[in-house]
Formats: C-alpha cells, structure tokens, sequence
C-alpha cells in the first residue's frame, strides 16, 4: 500500500507513524505529508529517512490510503481532492463526522458498515471513541436511555502547543499559552470552543457521536469536558442509566469479553485505570464499576485510555486495516 500520512510533523501523524510500524501496516510506499513550513524537512520511518511533501504533490503521487491529522480546515478542502485521485481518506478531524454521506466508525462497533464506494471515513472524536467502547457492550444487552459523562482530559488532546505550556508552566518558564489560563494546578471547563447553546464543541461531539456510531438514536449523552493538566489519556466520568436492570458481576464479564477494553477494578488493591498506566496503550481502561445507588437501573464508571492511540492514530489505522483486510480498499 501506497499510504500518505496529512500531519505527519503533528502529536497525532507522529503517533500514526509510530502505529504503523508497530503493527507492520502493509506500507510499500511512505509519504509523509505537513504544511508548506515544514516540506522538504526528513522523517523517519522504520529506520529510513523520507522527505516531507506539501498536498498537492502528495495527490499527484495517487497514495492507495491517505491518513488525515491536520485540523478540519485541510481535511474539509484536501479530503475530497484526495478521494477524486481515488485514494481512501481516513479523516481524524472534525470535519466529515456528522455529515451524513459518511461513515463514522470505530471498528470494533460497526467497520461492517465500510463499504468500496467510502473514500472519505471519518475517526470520531478521542473522548467518544474511549467512551463508546465501554457502553456499546452494556447497551446491546441492558439498552442505553441517559448518559451522563465528565471528562479530564490530556492537554495532548489540544496539540504541542498545549503540552509545551504545561512543560513550561513546571519549569517555571514564561511562554506562548495555548489556553486563556494557566494550566498546571488548575481545570479548565473548556475543551475546543463555545457553541450558542452553552457547551463547548467538544461536549456536543460526545453527545452527538455516540448515536451515529452506534447506529441507534434512542438514547441521549449529556457532556461536561473539562482539560486538566496531565499528558497520558483522557478520564471519564460515567453514568449511565438503562431501560433493563444489570447485573454487576455480568457488567464486568461483558466488559472484560470486549475486545479493546480491559477492565481494571479491585477497590481491595487501589487498582483502576489512570492516564499514567493508559499511556502508549492502545487499549480502553474501565474501572470503578459499581451501582449508582440513587436511582435504578444506574451505572457508575471510570474510563481512561491514551487519547492519541486508540482515541486517534490506532483506531484511524485499525480502521485502514479493516479496509485492506475485506478488500475495500
Ligand atoms: P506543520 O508541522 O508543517 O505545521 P498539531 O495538531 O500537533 O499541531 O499538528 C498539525 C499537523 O498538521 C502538522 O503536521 C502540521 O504541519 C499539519 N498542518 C497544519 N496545517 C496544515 C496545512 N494547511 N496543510 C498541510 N498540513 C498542515
Ligand atoms: C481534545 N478531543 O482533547 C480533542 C482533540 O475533534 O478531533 C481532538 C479534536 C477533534 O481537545
């Protein structure tokens, strides 16, 4: 496969390097794609060195699979130009997720939606994918009605210029600040911008993700995000009320069956998922599994995983992988 990676110079595209090669992607051909800053710099890729293309070179070169993480303005205008030169773009940006001529997916929950005539797939958002994981197993058997999530999420999630405040914030150093506050030793209700209705982008990408992922619009997410100053993974609050009663002992079980997720819950042991253990995993983390006990029917969880792993490059090259696999690409 001839695959081109749209960011390879970001958090993300150096991540999808590393992934890919971790897991030995069929790559016959490597194009590292960035902006026009950084062509012609060299990237390293299983021990060889390649040198950086600008887009509209990397479409002329007619890549088999293009792997989009270069914020959704580039997506928007380079997706479709990629598509046109028939290569397959797996989209990490917001762009494509909510259009409803394209496919979102996490593979373990529904890749058998991908058909040969998608060539633009859209990864959906980090804290969704952690998120649908854990509920997709519980919801086929108990039927989801009300999810209500609060996240703490990794300053990774905002980009370099993010962990660099953080960095910089430790070392006592004065520098260019990502956020509109200090970050260490402080929580920010505020993940991606404000929309009109008072929550933030990010809180209505999880309330609204979730439904189209899962094929199945009878239940409602309600989101609060909140960045805090750690670099592994994202955390999650979750609550989660079903139409059925469960069994917590049938909780853990399914949870533990599901590929992807691993549970990690004995309160005897102080064990539960955190970013330090979830860090360069690509696995989701559940833990602090118990029984909401205010009201029936309730769940109460903790789910972490790495946010630029399975929350962006893994499942983006999962997704890629399904492809190659069923010939759909
Ligand atoms: P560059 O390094 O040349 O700026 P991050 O999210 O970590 O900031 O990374 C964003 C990635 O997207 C980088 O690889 C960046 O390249 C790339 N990028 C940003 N804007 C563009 C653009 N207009 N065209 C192509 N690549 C872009
Ligand atoms: C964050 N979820 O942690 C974001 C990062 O829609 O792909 C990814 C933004 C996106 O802030």
């Amino acid at each position: 496969m001839k695959v081109a990676v749209v960011g390879a110079t970001g958090m993300v595209g150096e991540v999808m390097l590393k992934v890919l090669a971790e897991r030995n992607f069929p790559v016959t051909e490597l194009i590292p794609v960035a902006s026009e800053r950084s062509v012609g710099k060299t990237i390293s890729y299983k021990g060889k060195d390649y040198t950086v293309v600008g887009l509209d070179t990397a479409v002329a070169m007619k890549p088999d699979i293009a792997l989009f993480s270069a914020g959704g303005g580039t997506s928007l205008e380079w997706a479709p130009k990629f598509a046109e030169a028939g290569t397959t773009v797996v989209d990490n940006s917001s762009a494509w997720r909510m259009d409803p001529t394209k496919k979102l997916v996490v593979p373990e929950i529904n890749a058998s939606e991908l058909t040969k005539t998608d060539k633009i797939i859209a990864n959906p958002n980090c804290s969704t994918i952690q998120l649908v994981m854990a509920l997709n197993p519980l919801h086929k058997k108990y039927k989801m009605k009300r999810v209500v999530v609060s996240t703490y999420q990794s300053v990774s999630g905002t980009g370099v210029k993010a962990v660099r405040q953080l960095e910089n914030e430790i070392a006592g150093i004065e520098g260019e600040m990502a956020y509109p506050y200090p970050i260490g030793r402080n929580a920010l209700p505020h993940c991606d911008v404000f929309e009109d209705n008072g929550y933030t982008k990010e809180e209505m990408k999880l309330a609204r993700e979730p439904q189209k992922i899962m094929n199945d619009s009878t239940f409602s997410v309600s989101a609060t995000a909140v960045r805090i100053p750690t670099a592994g993974g994202h955390s999650e609050s979750v609550n989660v009320e079903f139409e059925n009663d469960f069994d917590l002992a049938d909780v853990r079980k399914l949870l533990q069956e599901t590929p992807g997720v691993i549970v990690q819950d004995n309160t005897d042991t102080n064990t539960y998922p955190m970013p330090i253990f979830a860090h360069d995993k690509d696995e989701v983390f559940v833990g602090r599994i118990r029984r909401d006990e205010t009201q029936p029917n309730t769940l109460n969880m903790w789910i972490v995983a790495d946010n630029l792993r399975k929350g962006a490059a893994t499942n983006t090259i999962q997704i890629a992988e399904y492809l190659i696999e069923n010939n759909l690409v």
